[in-house]
């Protein structure tokens, strides 16, 4: 049967008679058949990834990729006069991550399956997401993000399990969504929800009861948690996943012949960031029940679990006030006294405990004492994990750490956002590169093939090109595709320092009225959601808007500069986004950012980075060479030392430096007071002079020198600017998930074993 035939078998009538909705659904029936074909039996080893997000993205093209039916789904829709992109707008995007953390997450899935490894997910089926995010009058406006529609990705199962919350009873249902790898094999993300959840308590944005636990559970993402009852309601929510997630994994094993003691030899548990921590004392609890001692249990839970990290800052550790877990989780507790206690007879450092001396319980410590894996995101990462931030751990425990710096599906990454530049590559290198990545070096053979690099060129072209018309369309912006396309897209918060790149734009902003025009003209564009409790952030977004209508009204600078904010920063809009980016700006301030994957998906994609010396920037900048990459900025050793000094003082250099003072000034001066709020300016203004905790100031001065390099190189030497993109383009391998898989797999899972 041809695939029109078949297609249309789903949708009852001609293919040129159906609506996209129709379409859409026909195709999504079509690749669960597809999916359900390639699932294949467990044997030994299955992973169990337990993650608070899954950022999936949308699902259509890339299942059709990874089922090698893109190319038959597309021409045939095109011999009918319809078009799969606009058949994939029909497909709501699902609200199941925020960032980085659940971007990795929904890319490891991805190559697990492709890698044919036993490996599923376990996370929630929130209905809201985080938030749908607007600007109105310059400010971040938070309404929920429906996407669950009658027919979903995520199916309805009748496999139910009980957790106990606050001595109540829930039922946790489990959803499932199937995972396809690329030529590989079907696996699975298990979603737990309540079937009680009541979505019309929302009212007025995204507030609702806190209380009202059976009707709000999965409802949001990282509910607010500014107040007490937002902090239960997170601890609530780790509970249902892990407890849930925890009597699947046990019931899986069991019905493969598990007798539990054995357990790790049927399960790895993999513990993403510490939002699922609890799930170590829940499947000791679990294990009690079928009557196997504390010690054995914690010995069995530690052999099976393994716990990444994915940040130093301290606020994002989380430490649970006691009080809450004797609240929420009583049944677990007397479990972490137990293990807090096992903890202390192996080391008399106090900072070491899992609960303090104010009865906080510190989630990480747990993982580290009672998991056999801890590991960083990227070298640098791990090594400040080692020898600062949990150092002490280290010296405890320095078998257990190890490093594993992050990867990204190329399948979505660049074969599904990025076809021009996938065809043009695979016209040259062949197609291995879609299994092998590695195999993207052999396009260094033609890094002075004029026609090779102008193929590039065009490419990026038409990809500024596609970008332009979907602003034009979604955000109603126009944009200059002769322009620089500079992009920062990634969560809003201080330490990623978008407000340097704010204070670059308004030194260019006084540059161009002084008539020193840059070498290039550039847009500027930005996407981040800002969590709905960060007022800063929510600051910062509000000066980037302000300062974009200060600089469009003015037509001496607008002629150079312009400042796009997208709207509703997700993973649709980062795969229109990345292949049209010329400059990516990945500048955190050094030591703060674990890893960062834009840098990644960016470099992928032909774009370079304009960057500090901080998380994977580090390893992107040893594999292209540092003639390839823009570095500037503070050395992380230099920003620890800093703050270990402990004398920095950002008035000092407001004072000391003209330009400085200049850029920080204006966010309060006569035009962003026209055009914006004088709270939230006022507000900035002041953090930055007085705390500036992110020591965005010391690397002003190198940032504005670097970038004005970066553009003259584009401006000036056209020619040599592609090839670097080029170079950036065939030394991306490593930093394909694949590879970052297969290593988990080789340290610390060994499945299917
Ligand atoms: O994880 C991110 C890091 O910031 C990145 O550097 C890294 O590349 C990725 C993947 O390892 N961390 C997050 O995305 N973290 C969160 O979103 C988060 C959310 C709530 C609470 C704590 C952390």
């Amino acid at each position: 049967m041809s695939f029109t035939e078949t297609l249309q078998g789903l949708t009852g009538k001609p293919l040129a008679d159906c609506t996209n909705q129709e379409l859409y659904l026909a195709l999504l029936e079509l690749v669960r058949q597809k999916s359900a074909d390639r699932v294949q039996p467990v044997t030994g080893r299955k992973l169990y990834y337990i993650s608070a997000e899954f950022l999936i993205g949308k699902l259509l093209s890339n299942n059709l990729i990874n089922l090698g039916l893109y190319d038959e789904a597309r021409d045939a829709l095109a011999a009918v006069g319809k078009s799969l992109s606009d058949i994939e707008e029909v497909e709501p995007e699902p609200s199941l991550g925020n960032g980085g953390l659940g971007r990795l997450a929904a890319c490891f899935l991805d190559s697990l399956a492709t890698l044919n490894l036993p490996g599923d997910g376990v996370g929630l089926r929130y209905h809201f997401g985080l938030f749908h995010q607007s600007f109105e009058d310059g400010v971040q406006n938070e309404k929920p993000d429906p996407w669950l529609t009658a027919h979903s990705w995520a199916e309805k199962t009748d496999i139910t399990y009980p957790v106990e919350l606050a001595g109540k009873e829930y039922t946790a249902r489990l959803y499932k969504l199937a995972v396809t790898g690329y030529e590989g094999r079907t696996n699975t993300l298990n979603l737990f929800d309540l079937d009680t959840i009541d979505e019309s308590i929302v009212h007025d944005g995204i507030a609702f009861d806190k209380t009202a636990i059976d009707k709000n559970l999965t409802l949001f993402l990282y509910p607010d948690d500014s107040d007490e009852a937002g902090r239960r309601l997170r601890v609530y929510q780790q509970y249902l996943m892990v407890s849930a997630g925890a009597q699947l994994i046990l019931a899986e094993c069991a019905a493969r012949g598990c007798d539990y003691h054995d357990l790790a030899d049927y399960a790895a548990i993999q513990i993403n960031d510490t939002h699922p921590s609890m799930v170590i004392p829940e499947l000791i609890r679990l294990l009690g029940e079928k009557g196997i001692e504390f010690e054995e249990a914690v010995k069995i839970v530690t052999k099976t679990c393994a716990y990444t990290n994915h940040t130093i800052l301290a606020e994002a550790l989380e430490k649970w006030p006691r009080a809450y877990l004797d609240a929420v989780v009583p049944q677990l507790m007397p479990i972490i006294e137990k293990l807090d206690a096992l903890a202390r007879t192996r080391t008399k450092d106090e900072s070491l405990a899992i609960i303090d001396k104010d009865d906080r319980v510190h989630m990480a410590h747990m993982d580290i004492h009672f998991t056999h894996s801890t590991n960083g995101v990227a070298a640098l990462h791990t090594e400040i994990l080692k020898n600062s931030e949990l150092h002490g751990f280290y010296e405890l425990y320095p078998e257990k750490f190890n490093n594993k710096t992050n990867g990204i599906t190329f399948r979505r990454w660049l074969l599904e956002c990025d076809p021009r530049l996938t065809a043009a590559l695979e016209q040259h290198i062949g197609t291995g590169f879609r299994k092998d990545a590695a195999e993207l070096e052999k396009l260094l053979a033609f890094a002075d093939d004029e026609a090779v690099l102008e193929q590039l060129t065009a490419v990026k072209k038409a990809n500024k090109e596609a970008l332009a018309d979907w602003l034009l369309r979604t955000q109603k912006v126009s944009v200059n595709t002769d322009a620089v396309f500079d992009i920062q897209s990634k969560r809003l918060h201080e330490y990623k320092r978008q407000q340097l790149n704010l204070l670059y734009l308004i030194h260019q902003y006084y540059e161009i009225k002084a008539g020193h025009l840059p070498a290039a003209p550039l847009v500027s564009i930005f996407g981040a959601k800002a969590a709905p409790a960060y007022t800063i952030a929510k600051d910062i977004i509000h000066a980037l808007l302000t300062l974009s209508k200060v600089i469009a009204a003015d037509p001496e600078v607008s002629k150079w500069l312009q400042v796009v904010f997208v709207e509703n920063y997700n993973v649709t809009a980062a795969e229109k986004l990345i292949p049209a980016c010329d400059l990516s700006e990945q500048i955190s301030l050094a030591s703060k950012e674990a890893s960062g994957t834009g840098n990644m998906k960016f470099m992928l994609n032909g774009a370079l980075t304009l960057g500090t010396m901080d998380g994977a920037n580090v390893e992107i900048s040893q594999q292209v060479g540092e003639e390839n990459i823009y570095i500037f900025g503070q050395t992380s050793d230099q920003v620890i030392h800093r703050y270990a000094v402990g004398d920095y003082d950002p008035a000092q250099w407001v004072e000391g430096d003209v330009n400085i003072r200049r850029a920080i000034n204006f966010l309060t001066g006569p035009e962003m007071l026209a055009a914006g709020h004088a709270e939230n300016l006022t507000r900035l203004h002041n953090e930055l002079i007085h705390k500036d905790w992110f020591q965005t100031l010391p690397d002003f001065n190198a940032y504005v020198v670097r970038k004005g390099q970066a553009l003259s190189d584009y401006a000036c030497d056209p020619k040599g600017w592609r090839r670097k993109c080029l170079v950036n383009i065939a030394k991306a391998g490593m930093f394909s998930s694949d590879r970052t898989i297969a290593e988990y797999d080789r340290d610390i899972w060994h499945l299917g074993k």
